[in-house]
């Protein structure tokens, strides 16, 4: 037998071995990102973004993973900013207005009249990486829910926007326009809004069109008020110091990945018709008043919310208006 014959028993061993090195520095390589949700595992919002971690996990193979970590028992609702802001967690799925506590300009993503996609276009992306960047130590990676109003929900009928008397459930979302129609107030993680309403703590709360029924506040709710106002907004966000230390090929497969995801938010529009019809058929009357005064609550939302926001913050509340703003 001499040396060459030997090399050819071997050959496929020593391809194998290769292969088996090649794999694993490839997995050495994959980056594992950890992320958790500010919202209850059992909204929507969650099953949508699991499924899409899936689809980045496929996608992803060999340079990205996502690890779901959990909901607000991981991490409760509003620290979860924190969380991401010190690199407890990586990546969230969260609101602005659960982390108001880092940077109050967070809130002010509800008074996007611009969508989304005219926001990559218009300077608005950039605007909100840099504040995010500076004031949260996040990068903004892009927005999941949107083309989707607010409402008022409560258990006691009115016929006109006074709520005098009232305790209304808020997060920061509300809290101006609610109390300027004089409720008092109680900030409230959406986990423990059943139990609130299931005690009598709170005689409505603030909510979008959709999701009640995850949460089976349907069984506890009898009225909502029309017309909504603002545009609520999920996104998800990431500590920026993990976002620069990973290899840029996993950093733009993240990034094409929530850009594909956010591509999809015209379903929203579809899904809330839906919502909405839903909320009738479980017995959610709606309240509406006359055309002036349901124009004066309107614009009266929007006045407080920019109000807020400039008070808030006079370096950057002008700047995200035009970008905002229709
Ligand atoms: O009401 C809330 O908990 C809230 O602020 C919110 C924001 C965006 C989507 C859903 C709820």
């Amino acid at each position: 037998m001499n040396g060459n014959s030997i090399f050819r028993r071997f050959a496929p061993l020593a391809g194998a071995a290769i292969l088996c090195a090649t794999s694993w520095s490839a997995l050495a390589q994959e980056v594992t990102l950890r992320m958790v949700s500010a919202f209850p595992e059992n909204q929507f919002y969650v099953k949508r973004t699991t499924d899409w971690i899936e689809k980045v996990n496929r996608d992803g193979k060999g340079v990205l993973r996502i690890n779901f970590i959990g909901g607000p028992r991981a991490i409760p609702t509003f620290e979860v900013g924190n969380a991401v802001k010190t690199g407890v967690v990586d990546l969230a799925l969260t609101t602005g207005a659960f982390y108001t506590n880092l940077m109050p300009e967070a809130d002010a993503l509800k008074l996007s009249e611009t969508s989304a996609a005219e926001q990559r276009k218009n300077g608005g992306f950039e605007l909100i990486n840099k504040i995010w960047q500076e004031k949260a130590n996040m990068a903004y990676l892009g927005k999941v829910v949107e083309f989707t109003p607010f409402h008022l929900y409560i258990n006691k009928k009115i016929d006109k926007p006074d709520l005098n008397g009232m305790k209304i459930r808020i997060t920061p979302v509300y809290r101006d326009f609610f109390q300027a129609m004089g409720a008092s107030v109680m900030n409230t993680a959406p986990g423990e809004v059943y139990t609130a309403l299931e005690r009598g703590v709170i005689d409505g709360y603030g909510w979008p069109i959709h999701a009640l029924f995850d949460l089976n506040w349907q069984e506890k709710t009898k009225f909502r008020v029309d017309p909504g106002f603002y545009n609520a907004e999920v996104s998800i966000v990431m500590n920026l110091d993990k976002y620069r230390s990973i290899p840029a090929k996993a950093r733009e497969t993240l990034e094409r990945e929530v850009q594909a995801y956010e591509a999809q938010n015209e379903f929203w529009k579809t899904y809330n018709q839906n919502e909405a019809k839903r909320q009738a058929d479980a017995g959610i009357q709606t309240i509406t008043f006359d055309a002036a005064t349901s124009k004066r609550y309107f614009d009266q939302a929007k006045e407080v919310g920019w109000a807020g926001v400039m008070k808030a913050s006079p370096q950057y509340g002008p700047q995200l208006q035009k970008v905002l703003s229709r």
